[in-house]
């Protein structure tokens, strides 16, 4: 078995340099990309120029995935490469509004499979990380999940998401009125996947889901969950698929399948209706 101990170093490496270019108290010029709450700034776009161009000249024959190169115009394709996904920076809204909750977020994958994922909080300056089949790490500590398997006794992360039309606003507010309705003890929104999950991974909270991210979004995150010791599953109950736009992540198989059963995706709902 390929030993990805090395490209790991790597992106922790680099990640901590490109953490010096994230300066969250400096003026942004801000522009929008899908909607009116989905932001991007120069330093998304340098930052994930400055990570892939290291990483490039390391490692030549690896793809990238990133957030910004996709939102230019490419190809947003998941192969059997080894495969960097790279958020620059998770939390833009956050960025933008000096809302300290913002992480450089790496996956790598081999055969679509996650070696490994790096997301490092920036104004907290938490490094997270987790390898495969090796556990999962914070500032070098290890991480457990919480083990909860009461939903009732949960907090439950999620995110507000950036579509602002009428389908995705009430089924985000809908999900989260069944939720506390179970109940749960509460409900938590950080505005960064990478830095919600990771509080999966700490114990901090039990759940997470969301509905419409992106692999970037999420992909390092899941395995540090994984390797925590938490569970990844799509938010209807089947098996996790990085390119799917949906995922929860749980302290166990018992609080991820209820919050499946609890919450929809309406616009799975349309398509499979239409
Ligand atoms: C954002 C997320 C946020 C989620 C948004 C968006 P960005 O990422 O992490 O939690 O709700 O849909 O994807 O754009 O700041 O990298």
């Amino acid at each position: 078995m390929a030993d990805w101990t090395d490209c790991l170093n790597f992106g922790i490496s680099v990640a901590k340099q490109a953490n010096c270019s994230v300066s969250v108290s400096a003026e942004k010029e801000v522009k929008l990309k899908s909607s009116p709450a989905d932001l991007v700034t120069e330093t998304d776009q340098r930052v994930e120029k400055i990570l892939i161009s290291a990483i490039r000249n390391k490692y030549p024959e690896h793809r990238f995935i990133g957030e910004e190169s996709v939102a230019a115009g490419e190809c947003l394709e998941l192969t059997d490469c080894p495969t960097w996904i790279i958020d620059p920076i998770d939390g833009t809204v956050n960025f933008v509004h000096r809302f300290p909750f913002v992480a450089i977020s790496i996956a790598f994958t081999v055969n679509k499979q996650t070696e490994f994922g790096i997301v490092y909080s920036c104004v907290e300056d938490k490094l997270y990380h987790a390898q495969r089949g090796r556990g999962a790490y914070l500032n070098g500590q290890p991480l457990h999940a919480s083990g909860q398997e009461d939903v009732s006794k949960c907090v439950v992360v999620t995110e507000i998401g950036a579509e602002r039309d009428d389908l995705a606003l009430s089924t985000m507010t809908s999900n989260i009125f069944r939720l506390l309705k179970l109940p749960v003890h509460g409900v938590r929104a950080l505005g960064t996947a990478a830095v919600d999950m990771c509080q999966v991974a700490t114990g901090g909270a039990d759940a997470y889901y969301h509905i419409g991210m992106h692999c970037w979004d999420i992909a390092a995150s899941a395995i540090i969950v994984q390797e925590a010791g938490g569970v990844i599953m799509d938010t209807d109950g089947s098996e996790f698929d990085m390119m799917s736009r949906r995922v929860i992540a749980a302290s166990s198989s018992s609080v991820a399948l209820c919050i499946a059963q609890v919450i929809q995706d309406a616009r799975a709902d349309v398509s499979h209706s239409a």
